[in-house]
């Protein structure tokens, strides 16, 4: 049976309300993108590696530890750090699976979940939508986070905006 454990009090702010898991070092990059988005929403985070083939101990002790409201599993390969991490909390878990030679091994061992464990999945390498993803979960009980995404996506709509009057050649 999944413990609840105890979530951290207080603004998404001043807590770490989101907690990044990576399967590897090497997975850096796409873990990156997460933070670059969490760091601009002024959103709390956590980040550790650990693996649920090489360190299952870990990973388990990790997730049971967390005061955290969300978490994000990034990895690559057989990806079955997520699904793992699901299953030691009741928590919301957002896989993001990473690029390799063949991409739908990590993108299948994700998405095709067996009923009962849901992991939300983002699409290859897409660690900037899983933050956004957990931002939008921690907005239903926050308004400074909801009004940081309001602005993030103004932000965009001008950019995309003004690239439309780049092009007129
Ligand atoms: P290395 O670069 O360390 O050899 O890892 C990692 O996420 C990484 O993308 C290669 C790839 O293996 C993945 N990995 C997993 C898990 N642990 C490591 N998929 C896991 O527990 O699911």
């Amino acid at each position: 049976m999944a413990p609840k454990g105890s979530v951290g009090k207080g603004s998404p702010r001043d807590v770490e309300a989101v907690h990044i898991f990576m399967g590897s070092k090497s997975d850096m990059t796409v873990a990156s993108k997460a933070v670059d988005v969490l760091k601009e929403l002024g959103i709390g985070y956590k980040v550790t590696v650990a693996s649920a083939h090489r360190t299952p101990d870990i990973v388990e002790r990790e997730v049971k530890g967390s005061s955290s409201r969300v978490f994000i599993a990034i990895a690559g390969l057989s990806a079955a750090l997520p699904g793992v991490v699901a299953s030691h909390t009741l928590r919301p878990v957002i896989g993001v699976p990473v690029s390799g030679q063949v991409n739908l091994d990590s993108i299948l061992s994700i998405v095709q979940m067996p009923p009962g464990v849901p992991v939300a999945a983002v699409g290859l390498d897409r660690g900037e939508n899983a933050a956004l993803l957990a931002a939008r979960m921690l907005a239903l009980g926050d308004e400074k986070v909801q009004s940081a995404l309001s602005t993030y996506m103004q932000r965009m709509r001008e950019k995309v905006i003004s690239s439309s009057k780049e092009v007129q050649l």
